[in-house]
């Protein structure tokens, strides 16, 4: 039997989830999961790591999703709720999926296409009526989780992690940051996501602690939230610390102190997904009673380094290695380095398997010697991590969304009227970064309004460049490149 499984049926009439008004015991989350799964099997007796897609509001409709392609012996694909119909398609063609879960707000979008491609689509509140189904013995060494990364190449990647990879996540992390049963957390990030699905729910969920899920997110609901006094732990990427310090920066000082005293009793909040500006780890300190433990992850392998939950929580740095996490610095050549700046490598069970059908790439992102790498430079100080940057400009990071800015500009050349163009990414204190575009245009005219209608048909609203820029040619360097550091300054 699965861990998730095993683990709920012994928290048993625990409160496990609440969402849309309402409370669900770790039973009930089981009893709704196999119905799911019994539906998803029909007459096969396992899926055998066939991919099945979901997409479904947060909450008990999510968990129950998940978990039902897990005891069906599925691997589960989580569709972004915010894409576009274009991008659906692709992470279905790129996967293969012919199951698809979805909520009723989802069907006008998804029935027609998945018709087409001969996907069957199961409606979630259908779910309900299958016989009781004797479910396949799933191993921990099989497929379990497919994300989709966005990276160095022109088209997201799915991430393939096992069982065994986000059990072993979960347990890093659960003796890192002591999650216990008394823990009752909120969710308010996106469920495409590791820092939702794992982190939020999945580590809480595993020692029989609860979540509460807000549709989406709300600085005005979360504090209601909080106000309510039952949350004990917070975990958000620093776009939302940002955002919640400008809310609280707007209400009275009575109203501050209040919510305050409610912030200051909770166990634990935490940052990551991006790098917490200094200046907002400190005012949230300031407003909260907070020190904000930062710590620092990735699709690929899950959460790796992390400010201590005991000790000393460094501004500006991210901490040591998790539990079963192998961490080393490279230069260039691969040579370990120990008092300079490196490429952060990573080995240990937390690692994915694979990008699901490409096996270059794959290949590629490991050295001989099975280290993973991440892309990401930094420096080791007095026992601290400290993330210095990327080694690519193609990598955009904003508002905790990781954005490709080739994908960007692949997609903004298909426009008829342009003829080449290069996005970066922008410095911006509240998004981490923003993306911006430079293009050249064929002859004619179209405006950044036109372009940016063009753009939100095709990829989802947070990809689109916020800022356009004409030239009439790109900057490239000897070989031909675009000298991406040359635009950026253009912008300022
Ligand atoms: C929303 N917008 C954005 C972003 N989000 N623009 C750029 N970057 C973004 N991330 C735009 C929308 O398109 C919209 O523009 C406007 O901002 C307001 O949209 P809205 O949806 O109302 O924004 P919001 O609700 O305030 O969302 C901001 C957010 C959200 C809550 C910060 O972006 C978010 O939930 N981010 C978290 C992502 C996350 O979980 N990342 C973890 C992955 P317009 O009005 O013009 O359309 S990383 C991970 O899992 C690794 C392993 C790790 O280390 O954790
Ligand atoms: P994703 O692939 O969406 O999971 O994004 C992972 C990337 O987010 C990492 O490779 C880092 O570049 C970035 N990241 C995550 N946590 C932090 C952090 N605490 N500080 C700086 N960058 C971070």
């Amino acid at each position: 039997m699965l861990y998730f499984q095993r683990n709920a049926q012994k928290f048993g009439e625990s409160q496990a989830i609440l969402s849309d008004s309402q409370t669900y015991t770790y039973t009930s989350l089981i009893d709704r999961s196999e119905k799911v799964a019994g539906t998803l099997l029909g007459k096969q007796t396992d899926l055998h790591q066939s991919p099945v897609a979901y997409m479904v509001e947060p909450g008990f409709c999510y968990v129950s999703s998940q978990w039902g392609i897990w005891l069906a012996g599925g691997i589960a694909v989580p569709v972004a709720l915010a894409h576009p119909l274009e991008s659906i398609k692709y992470i279905l063609q790129d996967t293969g999926a012919k199951k698809f879960i979805c909520s009723k707000s989802y069907l006008p979008l998804l029935s027609e296409y998945c018709q087409e491609a001969g996907i069957s689509l199961y409606l979630w509140d259908d779910m309900v009526d299958s016989p009781s189904h004797l479910l396949p013995d799933v191993s921990l060494d099989r497929g379990a989780m497919i994300l989709y990364t966005s990276g160095t190449t022109s088209l997201p990647k799915g991430v393939l992690s096992t069982h065994l990879g986000i059990e072993s996540q979960i347990k890093s992390l659960v003796e890192a940051w002591r999650y216990s049963a008394n823990d009752h957390t909120l969710c308010v990030l996106p469920l495409h996501h590791i820092h939702g699905i794992i982190n939020v729910i999945s580590a809480t969920l595993y020692v029989g602690g609860k979540v509460e899920f807000l549709a989406q997110f709300s600085a005005e609901e979360i504090f209601a939230r909080f106000k309510q006094g039952a949350l004990n732990v917070f975990m958000a990427v620093p776009t939302i610390y940002f955002k919640l310090i400008a809310y609280l920066e707007s209400l009275t000082d009575k109203e501050r102190e209040e919510l305050k005293v409610c912030m200051k009793a909770f166990r634990l909040m935490i940052s990551g997904s991006a790098a917490l500006p200094v200046s907002v780890m400190e005012k949230w300190e300031a407003l909260s009673g907070q020190r904000l433990l930062e710590r620092y992850g990735m699709t690929e392998i899950g959460m790796a380094i992390s400010n201590p939950y005991e000790g000393e929580r460094k501004a500006g740095h991210v901490g040591m290695p998790l539990p079963g996490v192998q961490v080393r610095l490279v230069d260039e050549e691969n040579q370990l380095v120990f008092d300079q700046p490196g490429e952060i490598q990573i080995k240990g069970p937390t690692v994915f398997k694979e990008y699901w059908g490409k096996e270059n790439a794959t290949r590629e992102a490991f050295t001989t010697d099975g280290w993973f790498k991440t892309g990401d430079v930094a420096e080791l100080a007095n026992g601290y991590y400290r993330i210095l940057g990327r080694n690519s400009t193609d990598i955009i990071k904003s508002g905790g969304y990781k954005l490709s800015a080739l994908e960007i500009e692949e997609v903004l050349r298909t426009h008829n009227s342009v003829e080449d163009c290069s996005v970066v990414g922008l410095a911006d204190e509240e998004w981490g970064e923003i993306v911006a575009a430079v293009v050249v245009l064929k002859e004619g005219q179209v405006s950044s309004d036109e372009l940016n209608t063009f753009m939100r048909s095709k990829m989802p609203a947070y990809r689109v460049p916020r800022k356009y820029l004409f030239l009439s040619e790109l900057p490239r360097n000897a070989m031909g490149k675009v000298t991406k550091n040359d635009l950026k300054v253009l912008f300022t």
